[in-house]
């Protein structure tokens, strides 16, 4: 395994809903490290960049709609193959699809309102982490429990 980072959002929804503290515990327990973290509501231009490759679907403006509607959270965590692991707290693209114990399986029923969005591999994530995020506003830091996470 390697150390990665990787791309979190807590789309409009999740903040409406007031799920942001319970989302950010399940990765804070599962051992990742949250190494940035703000609050802002996307500008359309920001939006369209990120979901750049969904431009030709037809969800593709009801989805800049929706993330532009309101605050969204934004995170970068790090650790041990987190952008898969990530992928699987998340749970599947459609919430109904989702397993049970997994933050869509759990939290969502709508695909159009599935409450996160986690990067999907290492392209995507360097991406949308340089996307939103400044080099500064990215922290490395080593928790003190550390050693009762990782086997040195
Ligand atoms: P995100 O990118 O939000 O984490 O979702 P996924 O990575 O799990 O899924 P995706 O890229 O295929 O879809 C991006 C985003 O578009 C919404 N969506 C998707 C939608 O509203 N209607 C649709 O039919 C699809 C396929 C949900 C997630």
């Amino acid at each position: 395994m390697t150390v990665e980072r990787t791309f979190v959002a807590i789309k409009p929804d999740g903040v409406q809903r007031g799920l942001v503290g319970e989302i950010i515990s399940r990765f804070e327990r599962k051992g990742f490290k949250l190494v940035a973290l703000k609050q802002l509501i996307p500008s359309r231009a920001m939006a369209e960049k990120h979901y750049g490759v969904h431009r030709d679907r037809p969800f593709f403006n009801g989805l800049v709609d929706f993330i532009t509607s309101g605050p969204v959270v934004l995170m970068v965590w790090e650790g041990d193959g987190v952008i898969a692991g990530s992928r699987k707290l998340i749970g599947a693209t459609k919430p109904l699809d989702a397993d049970p114990g997994t933050i869509r399986g759990d939290l969502a029923v709508n695909i159009g309102r599935n409450v996160i969005h986690g990067s999907d591999g290492l392209d995507t994530a360097s991406f949308e982490i340089g996307l939103w995020f400044s080099s500064a506003e990215l922290n490395d830091w080593l928790p003190s429990d550390q050693a009762w996470r990782v086997e040195s």
